[in-house]
């Protein structure tokens, strides 16, 4: 029994579910259809980890609006560390440093540069991350790079796993607000492929704002090793969620407004929206054959309904479909319904029939189970069965793929086979290894928008709630909860010997190539214990190395109004000895990593002393790791 339930609270739904475990269900859909049924305690201690003890796996976490990447264990469900991508970081200081802001600002569009310049800012300084995943070969994991959206701000950006750092971003000319991103899975990744949400017209100039009929949306296939989009695609219809077949021949996304509405009322209008599925040899040889138009530096195809090309097919789906996600067998992929209880199972091996036998393409739809209300995303655990998140039930559904396809033959059968609670409305699942063929069907993370009284109270913004769901053997029970700040949509669980970052930089790192060709320049060996002053007009350049518990500067001297650039070198080379630099009352702070180059860039507009420190516990002097700039007045 709960605390609440033996003090005689109110039976809250937490109490009710704090006093009975979940069981077995009888009906199919609907609210309130879980039969509650005693069941043995949970067993918590397979997700409990001894101090010191390592998890199994990675788990790579979206942050939503705040901007990072997060990495998680799994099943500890410990934070182990964020990555800010699209975000401003105080720790690291990206956004700040030359390195950060150069990956932050090259992959914009001039226009946008023009538009960030107006309104006073290098580059954007937020970011809306929904989807992490990470780069595949041959239909799994491959521990090259983790590729994430930017609805907020159209872009997508590439995180390196050696080095668990953002290495590009690029703007996706012609789309709006991306939203779903897949890697391709065979043969490897490849193209990363990323759904524009908002349809706009195609030349968005200010000429059209009411005639539906001039809007369109963008699929864009960017290569995952140039970070260049490849190719975009017109679509008729919005773009949701994407995702791609184990064969290499065929991507494709959800789309919830076939009605091109441009409201709420107009939006919802229709009882079947679709499913684009996107034909990719089709795509490449009509680009090869130049049937496109060039569209701010993009070769773009139309794929729009009514187009008497094979580049796209249009499935009916019910009903504004939302998650979609290929089954590790390599042939089936759900389509969750939203407002539609139900989920629409594909076949791939169908999708040839309807771009080249004529076939109608509902004809791909092999199975369509009610599973209940507010379906929103599928995870697998790799022996056939399927786990959907329910938003408006608040459960997970557990259903088996195979028996769904005979009750749409018409046997008498139940796809279901077990609900269990999740607290509460969650959007995304994701299960270990689940979205690859190499799916093992041990955990299920379950990413829930609310936690409501799930924890201490924190005011009125709660944390949201991710639920560790043990889905091993028979076991189906949520084991932990995880309170986190907003807001994770996605998640992946990878097996944590495919992921193998370094503890030390690589002198040579690309990261810092252009401040290196400036030291050479410059003619300090920024490799070797250094320091160094070059005044070159009224930039001035501080070159300066770092070893715990020193700066080799313990004093420099600029002139008020002098553009003042550090550059900090870490000599240490022994993993967990980060260093720092904090230039007091100048607003400026990075992280620099053992071996690793940063560098800071300021106008030194106040006159005196100034005292720079060490921002990263190193040493037990780290306290006395600091040094004084003196501005002399003008
Ligand atoms: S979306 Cu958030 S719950 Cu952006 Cu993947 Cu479905
Ligand atoms: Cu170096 Cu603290």
């Amino acid at each position: 029994m709960s605390e609440e339930s033996k003090m005689g609270l109110s039976m809250t739904r937490r109490g009710m579910l704090g006093a009975t475990a979940t069981g077995a269900v009888l009906a199919t859909t609907g609210v309130g259809s879980t039969l509650m049924s005693a069941k043995p305690a949970l067993a918590a201690s397979e997700a409990h980890l001894a101090p010191g003890e390592l998890d199994d796996y990675y788990g790579f976490w979206s942050s939503g609006q705040t901007g990072e990447l997060r990495i998680l264990g799994v099943p500890s469900m410990r934070e182990l560390m964020r990555v800010p991508v699209f975000n401003r970081c105080s720790a690291t200081g990206w956004g700040q440093t030359n390195e950060s802001l150069k990956i932050l600002t090259d992959g914009l569009t001039d226009k946008t540069k023009e538009f960030l310049a107006a309104n006073g800012k290098e580059t954007y300084d937020n970011g809306d991350l929904h989807h992490p995943h990470m780069s595949f070969t041959d239909g799994t994991y491959d521990g090259r790079y983790l590729f994430m959206n930017d609805k907020a701000n159209t872009r997508v950006a590439r995180v390196r796993c050696d080095v668990m750092k953002c290495d590009k971003i690029l703007e996706i000319p012609n789309a709006h607000d991306i939203h779903g991103l897949r890697p391709q899975k065979f043969p490897r990744t490849g193209y990363v492929f990323a759904n524009g949400e908002h349809e706009a017209p195609l030349v968005n100039d200010g000429s059209v704002l009411d005639d539906p009929s001039q809007y369109v949306n963008i699929y864009t296939a960017i290569d995952g090793d140039t970070m260049e989009v490849a190719w975009q695609v017109i679509v008729s219809g919005n773009l949701d969620n994407t995702d791609c077949d184990y064969q290499g021949k065929y991507a494709f996304s959800t789309s919830y407004n076939s009605e091109m509405g441009m409201n709420l009322a107009e939006m919802t209008e229709a009882e079947m929206d679709h499913v684009v599925i996107f034909n990719l040899k089709e795509i490449e040889a009509g680009i090869e054959a130049g049937d496109y138009q060039e569209l701010n530096g993009v070769k773009v195809v139309d794929g729009r309904k009514g187009q008497n090309k094979n580049y796209t097919r249009y499935v009916p789906i019910p009903n504004s479909p939302h998650g979609i996600n290929t089954a590790p067998d390599g042939k089936h992929v759900c389509v969750a319904g939203k407002l539609s209880p139900t989920v629409s199972v594909l076949d791939v091996e169908k999708f040839d029939a309807i771009f080249y036998d004529g076939a109608e393409p509902r004809s791909v739809v092999v199975a369509e189970p009610q599973l209940g209300l507010g379906p929103l995303h599928t995870a697998y655990d790799g022996k056939g069965n399927a786990f959907t998140t329910l938003f408006l039930d608040s459960q997970v559904v557990k259903w088996n793929i195979e028996t769904a396809l005979k009750q749409f033959a018409g046997e008498d059968v139940d796809p279901i086979l077990e609900k269990v609670d999740v607290h509460y409305q969650p959007g995304h699942n994701s299960t270990s290894m689940g979205e690859t063929k190499e799916a093992d069907g041990k955990w299920l993370i379950s990413m829930n928008k609310f936690s409501k009284d799930r924890f201490l109270n924190t005011g009125p913004l709660k944390p949201e709630n991710e639920q560790l769901i043990d889905i091993s053997g028979n076991n189906f029970e949520v084991v932990h909860d995880g309170p986190t700040f907003a807001e994770p949509h996605d998640s992946i669980v990878v097996r944590r010997d495919i992921v193998n970052p370094v503890d030390v930089w690589d002198r040579n790192d690309p990261m810092w190539a252009e401040t290196r060709a400036q030291a050479e320049a410059d003619g300090v060996d920024i490799d070797d214990w250094h320091e160094a002053i070059i005044r070159d007009g009224n930039k001035v350049r501080v070159y300066m190395s770092s070893m715990a518990p020193s700066f080799s500067m313990e004093k420099f001297t600029v002139k008020q109004g002098d553009e003042v650039t550090m550059i900090i070198t870490n000599l240490d080379d022994i993993d967990d000895l980060t260093h720092g630099l904090c230039m007091a009352n100048f607003g400026v702070a990075m992280e620099i990593g053992p071996q690793a180059t940063a560098s800071v860039t300021f106008v030194a507009e106040r006159p005196g002393v100034h005292w720079f420190y060490c921002q990263w516990f190193c040493h037990a002097l780290h306290m006395e790791m600091r040094g004084r700039m003196f501005v002399e007045p003008k």
